[in-house]
């Protein structure tokens, strides 16, 4: 009987959030209403994620579709349906999207004390070729709602409140954290829920997969090229490690954090802040990292400790189990001490 409880019991994303909601009791369920709008729209975006492949078979693609209507690009499409959703919620102030250049600030009438920063569709150059996408989202609390201002969103990745991202692969997985550690969640289509289905993820404290774009080598400094260096030909005999490389951040970040190892994406000559925004993709992942108790760096601080100046600033960063990390801070501080 125990498996038909179990059966039975779905814990569903939105009763664990109601359970997360119950342990503030001043809550009035705001956070619950604007997660279930997130919610909303990965729910969406993974129906559309994967009939894109088939909406290009039946030449959908071009400019318009079978209707003659605009065929709107994937991520711009991801884009309106998150701002749309989360304009609806009434629970957000402001919003900024890696798909806008400038910030939305929501109308006062539907106006709410959350900021939400996102990446609707990171990853989105792999869709054509089937390769695991993903929407990647950030929480901070408005100071005052009623008086809203960039300040808001420019805080320090410490003042997240909540972080996740929801992977369009072979199945559709949500992992979230609202500061109390880190849960998967797998949607269910048959009923339209997301599952509960990795409890409590904890990152291993070491890991055997380093995950770089090896075709930047030329342009990498010295401690990257020191770590990785180790990472091939290991000189305390232990097995080198294996390289995983999607190219998709919430693909290889989703490895990291199930499998344990290292991602890095470093500054180089051609990207001296790297490549990754801080608000909408670093952010997010290394809050992640650190409630699955593993820990991100960019090469100079902590990740979390950036107090980022303009709302599409780039950083370097190098997250995931966290001895892996520790080892190429040493790299780094080593750098930082030759005069
Ligand atoms: P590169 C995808 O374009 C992306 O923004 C991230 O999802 C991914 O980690 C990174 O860029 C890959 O960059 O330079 O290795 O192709």
């Amino acid at each position: 009987h125990v498996a038909d409880a179990h059966r039975t019991d779905l814990m569903t994303i939105t009763r664990h959030v109601l359970n997360e909601q119950s342990k503030h009791p001043e809550s009035k369920g705001d956070f619950t209403i604007l997660l279930s709008h997130i919610v909303l729209g990965c729910k969406f975006l993974c129906s559309a994620v994967n009939k894109a492949g088939l909406a290009k078979l039946i030449g959908l693609a071009g400019e318009t579709n079978v209707q003659g209507e605009e065929q709107k690009k994937l991520d711009v499409l991801s884009n309106e349906v998150f701002v749309k959703a989360l304009m609806s919620s009434g629970r957000t102030c402001i919003l900024v999207s890696e798909e806008e250049e400038e910030a939305t600030f929501v109308d006062p009438s539907l106006r709410g004390k959350y900021c939400v920063v996102f990446d609707p569709l990171d990853g989105s150059s792999n869709i054509d070729c089937g390769v695991g996408v993903g929407t990647i989202f950030g929480v901070y609390m408005a100071k005052d709602k009623d008086n809203v201002s960039l300040e808001d969103v420019l805080q320090s990745g410490k003042n997240m409140l909540a972080a996740g991202y929801c992977m369009y692969g072979s199945s559709c997985t949500l992992v979230l954290s609202t500061g109390n550690g880190v849960n998967g969640f797998t949607l269910d289509p048959s009923i339209g829920e997301f599952i509960l289905t990795h409890p409590n993820i904890k990152i291993p404290k070491k890991g055997k997969i380093y995950s770089i774009n090896e075709g930047n080598a030329k342009n990498w400094d010295t401690p990257t090229a020191k770590f990785v260096e180790k990472c091939k030909f290991p000189k305390d005999g232990s097995s080198p490690k294996s390289l995983r490389y999607v190219g998709s951040m919430v693909a290889d970040v989703h490895r990291t954090l199930l499998y344990g190892g290292i991602f890095l994406y470093p500054a180089d000559k051609k990207s001296p802040n790297g490549k990754l925004r801080v608000l909408y993709e670093v952010f997010p992942m290394s809050f992640l990292m650190e409630q699955a108790g593993g820990q991100a760096f960019t090469g100079k601080q902590q990740a979390l400790d950036m107090v980022p100046t303009n709302i599409h600033q780039r950083s370097p960063v190098f997250l995931g189990s966290y001895d892996d990390v520790e080892e190429i801070k040493a790299l780094y501080d080593a750098e930082e001490m030759i005069p």
